[in-house]
């Protein structure tokens, strides 16, 4: 089918604090290039506001989940792409957990998985960056998803329907430089992975109080170009290689908590400063913290405080050290269906 004249079939939701364009792998090309070029034409990159596309013209609000029913050991398999607004770019190089949370509920509006009760369980195989597991507990009262009611979710204005989301361990290192601290680009840091990469750094190391709004940060010439220095040091030494290109791994700036949390984060991702935090991003923090024997933890959770609210996060580790590994963790998130549809993307003609 030409999906240019003809449209794609396309659900937009919000999935945690972040939105996106969700798909079935049947309704996009099978060829990962052809893919990709549909995806920058249906969400308007390059252009820093995607006024042609659905992006919203920010990393958090240009992201794509592509669903499919698993090949493997699960009910669906999600691949997540993330479509870089400023530049003809598509990187399966990262997952994400916030898109992760719109995924049960699109899998069983979709068909893929019926529902079972009023609590349907969706076991989801992560495809990338490496296959990794989580099952999420849809809410499906009378046999439909149920999006309203619940609670306001960190990060977001209005109440939904709570999403459940559970991940096993994969039994690999969190701390894959093999130290619980490093010297890099001459800070002094913590890189973790468990599930999304992450260098931990004080924010009292960069001069910052740690608790400054994003729009200060990313304001601060200096300090992107710190950050940046850090983020690539950390690359190879985190076994990810040269990551100029890359959007991992993430920088979170750390420091006391404010408001009764464990811990103040700021987490750059890579170039725009969070509006909250990513969600493996922050179970990568909270087994940073919890492994570091801070005294705020109590038990298994790890209260992340962002710059819109507090992320909790319950990880369980075996072991502790540099040797450490996740046992599980476990979030609560909010997803919500805006649209179900036909999109239709510019034309190949009027790429630049
Ligand atoms: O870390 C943004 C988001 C994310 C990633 C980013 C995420 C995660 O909030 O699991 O959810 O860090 O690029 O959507």
């Amino acid at each position: 089918m030409s999906h240019d004249a003809d449209g794609v079939r396309c659900m937009q939701m919000r999935g945690g604090s972040s939105k996106g364009a969700y798909f079935l792998a049947a309704d996009l090309p099978a060829d990962a290039a052809e893919r990709d070029d549909l995806l920058l034409r249906i969400m308007g990159s390059p252009d820093e506001r995607q006024i042609d596309g659905l992006g919203g013209g920010h990393p958090l609000t240009s992201k794509v989940a592509v669903v499919s029913p698993s090949t493997g050991d699960a009910d669906v398999d999600y691949l997540f792409l993330q479509v870089v607004p400023e530049r003809a770019v598509v990187t399966d190089a990262q997952t994400c957990g916030n898109l992760l949370a719109g995924v049960g509920p699109f899998a069983v509006e979709r068909g893929l998985v019926p529902p079972a009760g009023d609590t349907t369980p969706v076991r989801i195989r992560m495809l990338n960056p490496s296959v990794s597991y989580a099952t999420a507990r849809v809410q499906t009262p009378d046999g439909r998803v149920r999006y309203d009611g619940g609670t306001v979710m960190a990060g977001t204005p209005f109440p939904a329907a709570p999403v459940e989301i559970a991940f096993p361990g994969s039994g690999a290192p969190v701390f894959p430089t093999g130290r619980l601290h490093d010297r890099l680009a001459g800070a002094d840091v913590t890189c973790v992975d468990a599930g999304m990469p992450v260098v931990v750094v004080r924010a009292a190391d960069l001069g910052l109080a740690g608790d400054e709004p994003p729009e200060a940060l990313e304001a601060d010439d200096e300090l992107r170009g710190r950050v940046e220095e850090i983020r690539r040091a950390a690359g190879p030494a985190m076994g990810l290689g040269d990551v100029r290109d890359l959007t991992v791994p993430k920088v979170s700036i750390v420091s006391p908590p404010r408001h009764g949390g464990t811990v103040t984060t700021r987490t750059f991702i890579p170039r725009r400063v969070h509006a909250a935090i990513g969600v493996l991003g922050g179970v990568s923090v909270a087994v940073a913290v919890r492994a570091a024997g801070s005294s705020e933890v109590d038990g298994s959770l790890v209260r992340i405080e962002h710059p819109t609210g507090t992320f909790d996060v319950s990880v369980e580790l075996d072991g502790d050290g540099p040797e450490a590994r996740l046992r599980s963790s476990a979030v609560v998130r909010t997803a919500r269906k805006l649209s179900d549809g036909l999109v239709w993307p510019r034309t190949r003609e009027a790429a630049r």
